[in-house]
């Protein structure tokens, strides 16, 4: 009986040290110590060995099953962590690779342009105000000198939410937001959405403008001119002219059109300024001195300037593109060329 116990530990330790994988040690486990195992079929012999006997054979089966156990737990744990290590050097990720799936996006080209045009504005000692999309009609209009049922409301169809209450045409009620809060001087520009009924290659329900506005004693359209031309060389280029052509507006008197030379033929005249040689970017004028007064600010002590012109309409001669819905299209190869 001792020597089949030798004989069977001796056998278990070598299967176990022939065992590859956790699934070979459990294999070896059922072998030797399980239902039907080798140990199993020892301990039945049991009652075979003479009485005086079973004490000591109980003894060393008891330890030969110690021992059995042992050595599998032991390989077990081996195996189960060196299997683990070979999983995380085959599953390791390099989380440093380019996997090459995320493409990188870039800045919408009116975005591009708005930001060009609060640099140049911010540069030139110009702070950013802001205001709400959803306007009331003092400030979008009654307060800019347009009363209700002023022709010149014809001058930008609204879309109305009530009497009272509209989507702004214009970013001048930031103006008028500003004036009314805050003491001259006054140099901001104010970016932001407006809307208006129209839709066509050259008009968008929404789009993006900025107005700026100038207030301080002594201030003239020598100022205005000054800065715009200023403001024109930065965003096309250091030859860049500018012109005014007399308008109307109501909040500005007198009003103007600011052309400048094409950036395409630099003057000569082609197809983009329509054989001109000018293009227009934007509206401005002298504030009105009723507006300056419906805001609070004495017009025989402060004067100002003001300007205002479409995101969207720079980038097109910026950029020679022909059609503003193309801005809001969001084709992914248009949007590409800007990268
Ligand atoms: C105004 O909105 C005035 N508030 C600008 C101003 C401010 C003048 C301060 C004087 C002093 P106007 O309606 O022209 O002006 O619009 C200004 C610019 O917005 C236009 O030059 C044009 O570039 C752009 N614009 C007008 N309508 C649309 C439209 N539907 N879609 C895209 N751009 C437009």
């Amino acid at each position: 009986m001792k020597e089949r116990i030798d004989l069977l530990i001796e056998g278990a330790k070598q299967a176990i040290n022939a065992c590859e994988s956790v699934v070979d040690v459990n294999n070896v486990k059922v072998k030797f110590l399980g239902k039907n195992g080798e140990l199993t079929a020892l301990l039945k012999g049991m009652k075979d060995v003479p009485a005086e006997q079973r004490p000591e054979i109980g003894k060393l089966v008891n330890v030969a099953r110690d021992t059995i156990e042992g050595l599998i737990a032991s390989k077990q744990a081996d195996l189960a962590s060196k299997e683990l290590e070979d999983k995380m050097q085959r599953e390791s990720v390099d989380i440093t690779l380019d996997s090459g799936v995320c493409q990188r996006g870039s800045l919408h080209p009116t975005t591009l342009v708005q930001n060009q045009i609060i640099d140049i504005f911010t540069g030139l000692g110009f702070s950013i105000a802001q205001g709400p999309e959803i306007e009331l009609d003092f400030f979008n209009f009654q307060a800019l000198n347009i009363p209700k049922d002023h022709p010149a409301r014809d001058m930008q169809d609204t879309f109305y939410i009530s009497d009272d209450m509209l989507l702004r045409t214009h970013t001048s009620p930031v103006q008028v937001r500003t004036m009314t809060s805050q003491k001259p001087p006054i140099r901001i520009i104010c970016p932001g959405k407006v809307y208006r009924p129209d839709d066509d290659a050259t008009h968008s329900p929404m789009f993006q403008q900025i107005e700026g506005l100038v207030v301080d004693k002594n201030i003239t359209l020598c100022d205005l001119k000054g800065i715009l031309e200023k403001f024109a060389q930065q965003l096309f280029d250091s030859n860049t002219k500018t012109r005014l052509r007399p308008s109307y507006f109501p909040f500005t008197e007198p009003s103007v059109e600011v052309d400048v030379t094409c950036s395409v033929c630099h003057g000569k005249g082609c197809r983009i300024c329509k054989g001109t040689g000018w293009i227009e970017i934007l509206g401005a004028g002298i504030v009105n001195p009723k507006v300056l007064d419906n805001c609070g600010i004495d017009s025989k002590e402060y004067s100002g300037f003001a300007f205002g012109l479409g995101i969207e309409r720079i980038a097109m001669i910026k950029y020679g593109i022909p059609d503003m819905r193309i801005l809001f299209d969001n084709d992914v190869r248009f949007l590409k060329e800007f990268k």
